[in-house]
């Protein structure tokens, strides 16, 4: 199901709501939590939240407190894509609808979660290593036969975008026989961490044409990294990532990265509407689909106005 697809209406839910969120990890994290706080103040919804700090001991601790505070619905960010099984169950028993917004889990009977709102992540991996593949064949000309080698940096261990963004870009890649990817590491979805990860690479001796993060905040990391070094972002070094926040934006007008495919965060609508529906006893699909796009800095210069996050 696409999220124009979704009914929208701005009436009243006069519900309480438990949202149980990752953290404040990234620029996109931060956005998706105020579209859902901005949201439920106008859907006159009473909204109890939880930032679990990236652990999902805290985020089952916070579900399990919604159920017992009797929420008519929890919102969930999973962290990580396992290990709900059995706090899911108890919300189902307790027959409290839960909405999955912008990452997915992975669990023995999908009826423990009433949908899924996110971006189709493995589409955005295949997107960021197509938008990679052609900086790089601008500054390499292909009769330079050596391996252009790519770095990667990874989201948040067993998190679904990170998994799924590393196996679509993995498949394109892979169609390109003289790129590979000789590193890859964890960046945790954040700047600080993106940027060490980057100076590692740097200090490892490898020579890199690219580096592709599975977000903004650790690529501007990895950017801050690169200039350090002395090299030239864009020119020496080929940088891609998701995620299409303002600071990114900038990057690209600036030409340090060289191409970011947007993964919307503005969820907090589709949040409430598929609540409204499941109160309404509607049927939702296990997966509405945000669609995402890809910008460089000449779409960027134009969009940047418009940016809300
Ligand atoms: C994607 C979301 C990811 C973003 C990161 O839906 O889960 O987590 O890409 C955020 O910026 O930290």
């Amino acid at each position: 199901m696409k999220a124009a697809d979704l009914a929208h209406s701005d009436k009243p839910l006069n519900i309480c709501v438990g949202f149980s969120q990752i953290g404040a990890e990234s620029a996109w994290r931060s956005a998706e939590t105020t579209s859902i706080n901005e949201e439920a103040a106008l859907r006159k919804v009473t909204l109890i939240s939880n930032d679990a700090q990236q652990k999902q001991e805290n985020q089952i601790k916070a579900i399990r407190s919604f159920i017992a505070q009797k929420v008519d619905a929890i919102i969930l960010a999973p962290v990580v894509e396992a290990g709900w099984d059995n706090v899911l169950k108890e919300a189902k028993k307790a027959n409290i609808p839960v909405i999955l917004v912008d990452r997915g889990v992975k669990v023995s009977d999908d009826s423990l979660y009433t949908t899924l709102i996110a971006s189709d992540f493995v589409e955005e991996g295949r997107m960021a290593a197509e938008k990679l593949v052609a900086a790089v064949d601008k500054n390499i000309p292909k009769s330079v036969s050596r391996t252009r080698n790519i770095a990667q940096i990874e989201g948040t261990t067993g998190a679904a975008p990170a998994n799924d963004r590393a196996s679509g870009f993995k498949e394109v890649i892979e169609k390109n026989p003289n790129f590979k990817i000789v590193k890859s590491q964890c960046g945790e979805f954040t700047r600080a961490k993106g940027k060490e990860v980057m100076e590692a690479f740097l200090k490892s001796g490898e020579k890199f044409d690219a580096v592709y993060a599975h977000n903004d905040d650790m690529a501007l990391g990895a950017i801050q990294a690169i200039k350090e070094a002395g090299l030239k972002p864009g020119k020496d070094i080929v940088v891609v990532s998701i995620d299409g926040v303002k600071g990114a934006f900038q990057a690209l007008i600036d030409g340090s990265l060289a191409a970011c495919v947007e993964c919307n965060p503005l969820l907090g609508p589709l949040a409430f509407d598929a609540i409204a529906a499941a109160k309404d006893g509607k049927k939702l699909a296990k997966q509405v689909i945000v669609d995402d796009k890809a910008f460089d800095a000449e779409s960027a210069k134009k969009e940047l106005k418009n940016r809300k996050y």
